[in-house]
């Protein structure tokens, strides 16, 4: 392009728009709220002056988000922003499509890891369309999300702006024609220089990563093998072309194995979120719901809007994260190849269960325990101190990428399951139930487990880790849309407890604090990170309020039981609701819950 073509950069005066303080993960607002002039380019341009300018300067970003609605348009902006701030490349999957997760493989692998970072347009789990959520996140050039040194910069230079700089419209792209397009743009300052646009393949670097991951071989042979049956659920988000492309293309599972894989904008009307309560589909098509299929597959799961979450479910039934990542721990080295000589350590955030605990104490690994929010993991992972992590908000991952991978988990599974079916573990719940309580049954597959060639149910799975690590009960309850003033006061009246009371009914309080967290590598301290009421059975009751809301508050209450092996399988089996309502009511007293929200149910329970 010669220069007589050039795009001119323009300058453009703004002002500070209160309330863009990145929560959890991000800017998470109401779309009407980032229509709002000057929002989206206020909070670009923040990012951009808390960035080292030698470092930005002709530097590779990625640009590109889960398809909700403003994702296109919004991807446009930031491209003419980063030419008008001196980057020298963007990055773009195909539609302006990339999954949270593939975000971080592409600046962590692309071109040898050339990129510098990127921004993830995502608002997650919470619905899209013209009057729900949109959201923003800058990843840094490990591939994870900002830690707070950064997110804090760029909200005090949101309070700060006056200015912002934009190429002129002229820098357009189609963004869904892979290529790359090169222009030339004329700076303030009069200066000339070269900017690029390539609109890459969604899946591809994700993919060869993962191929270097898991065995695709014995992944396939379980995926094609007549009698398995598996369902995946991409909830209309970003993950659906990369299940078309894996699943089917790559592994050979029948189309039909697929739901929702299409990408919408409002994710078809539905809340993106894969738990029991919002997965529709998949809940029902395994069974959970209120009516029966004729065919029910072994296996099942879904993902969030940007793919960054999963869910497992076996034939009737739901393994909770906390579990998943614990069976993730304990057959990695053996099912993973990645894993193959073993875990570096493991980390979980603090609401999660200990389950994983278990398995690293068994293991003889260190397990960290971080506040909520994937960025926490980041240090652990860059400083090789950890190569599993998991949240109970149906996050798990690995060190592959700096953020939690729903197909990643979906893969885990899978490996697990052909593991198990490759008959190499000699290991027969039916005789070890057989020894431990005779006369009881969990099913029938449970007799072929181990055997060669068999296929083991997810539910026998989980099974017989708690035979062996014990079952740490647990539940989490969500009170969503909760009016802030009486959000806080749960929380202070919570507070307000502590050293004041030592028992409730028959629970003795062991410890009660705010959960505050020093990272070991750079000692960086995180206060105020959740209430917790430790008991002295190890039973723990933990309260937080939600950092990915749009508006309102949410409150989280998490309510913790560990049942030990030898307690037997009718207690380790039994009905976790019912198992745990004694301490569900403990935790309603505690915080006062019905007389301070007004909320007599929750909204979520997971
Ligand atoms: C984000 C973070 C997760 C965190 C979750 C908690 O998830 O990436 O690490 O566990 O928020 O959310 P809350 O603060 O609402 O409890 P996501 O999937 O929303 O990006």
């Amino acid at each position: 392009m010669s220069k007589q073509d050039a795009v001119a950069v323009k300058h453009v005066d703004t002002k500070p728009i209160d309330g863009q303080k990145p929560g959890t993960s991000g800017l998470r607002k109401k779309v009407t709220v980032f229509q709002q002039e000057h929002y989206l380019e206020n909070f670009v341009q923040a990012t951009f002056d808390a960035l080292p300018g030698e470092k930005l300067s002709g530097s590779t970003l990625v640009v590109s988000g889960d398809g909700r609605y403003l994702t296109k348009p919004s991807v446009a902006t930031i491209v003419r922003m980063a030419a008008a701030n001196g980057v020298g490349k963007v990055w773009v999957g195909r539609g302006g499509l990339l999954s949270t997760p593939a975000v971080s493989a592409v600046i962590r692998t692309r071109s040898g890891g050339e990129a510098y970072g990127g921004f993830i347009l995502t608002a997650s789990h919470n619905p899209g369309g013209p009057h729900e959520d949109f959201g923003i996140k800058y990843n840094c050039d490990n591939g994870g999300p900002a830690p707070e040194k950064l997110t804090n910069a760029i909200y005090q230079n949101t309070t700060k702006i006056k200015e912002y700089w934009i190429a002129d419209e002229s820098l357009q792209v189609d963004l869904d024609k892979l290529g790359r397009t090169q222009f030339m743009v004329q700076h303030q300052d009069g200066k000339f220089g070269h900017f690029a646009v390539e609109v890459i393949d969604e899946v591809e670097d994700y993919l060869r990563l993962l191929r270097g991951i898991y065995d695709f071989n014995s992944l396939s042979h379980l995926l094609r093998r007549p009698d398995f049956k598996f369902t995946f659920d991409a909830m209309h988000g970003v993950a659906g072309p990369y299940a078309k492309r894996i699943f089917v293309k790559e592994l050979g599972a029948p189309e039909s194995s697929l739901l929702n894989c299409d990408p919408k904008e409002d994710f078809g009307g539905g809340h993106p979120d894969p738990n029991l309560t919002y997965a529709k589909a998949l809940v029902a098509a395994l069974g959970l719901g209120d009516k029966q299929p004729a065919e029910i597959p072994q296996f099942g799961a879904a993902c969030d809007g940007d793919a960054d979450r999963n869910m497992i479910l076996g034939s009737k039934f739901f393994v909770t994260p906390s579990d998943s990542v614990a069976i993730i721990a304990a057959y990695a080295k053996d099912a993973i190849p990645y894993f193959s000589k073993g875990l570096k350590g493991v980390a979980r955030s603090m609401p999660t269960s200990a389950a994983l605990d278990r398995v690293a104490e068994a293991k003889g690994i260190k397990c960290y325990e971080v506040p909520t929010g994937w960025k926490f993991f980041g240090n652990l992972m860059d400083d090789n101190r950890c190569s599993l992590c998991g949240e109970e908000s149906f996050g798990t991952g690995s060190d592959h990428v700096r953020e939690k991978d729903g197909l990643w988990a979906v893969l885990a599974w899978l490996s697990i399951l052909a593991f198990k079916a490759s008959g190499s573990r000699k290991e027969n719940l039916g005789d070890k139930l057989a020894k431990f309580a005779p006369g009881l049954h969990i099913g029938d597959k449970a007799k072929d487990s181990g055997s060669s060639g068999q296929l083991v149910s997810v539910e026998d799975i989980v099974k017989q880790h708690w035979m062996h690590y014990g079952r740490n009960f647990y539940t989490r309850y969500d009170y969503e849309g909760v009016e802030s003033g009486k959000a806080d006061k749960v929380i202070k009246t919570l507070l307000g407890k502590q050293g004041e009371i030592t028992q409730v009914r028959n629970f003795v309080i062991d410890k009660a604090d705010e959960f505050m967290y020093k990272d070991p590598v750079d000692g960086s301290v995180s206060e105020h990170q959740g209430v917790r009421f430790l008991f002295s059975d190890g039973s723990r009751v933990i309260f937080r309020l939600s950092g990915t809301g749009s508006s309102g508050a949410t409150i989280r209450m998490y309510v913790e039981q560990y049942v030990a092996p030898d307690a037997g399988p009718e207690k380790l089996f039994a009905d976790a609701a019912k198992a745990l309502q004694p301490l569900v009511n403990v935790a309603l007293t505690l915080s006062k819950m019905k007389e301070l929200t007004g909320r007599n149910e929750p909204t979520v329970i997971t």
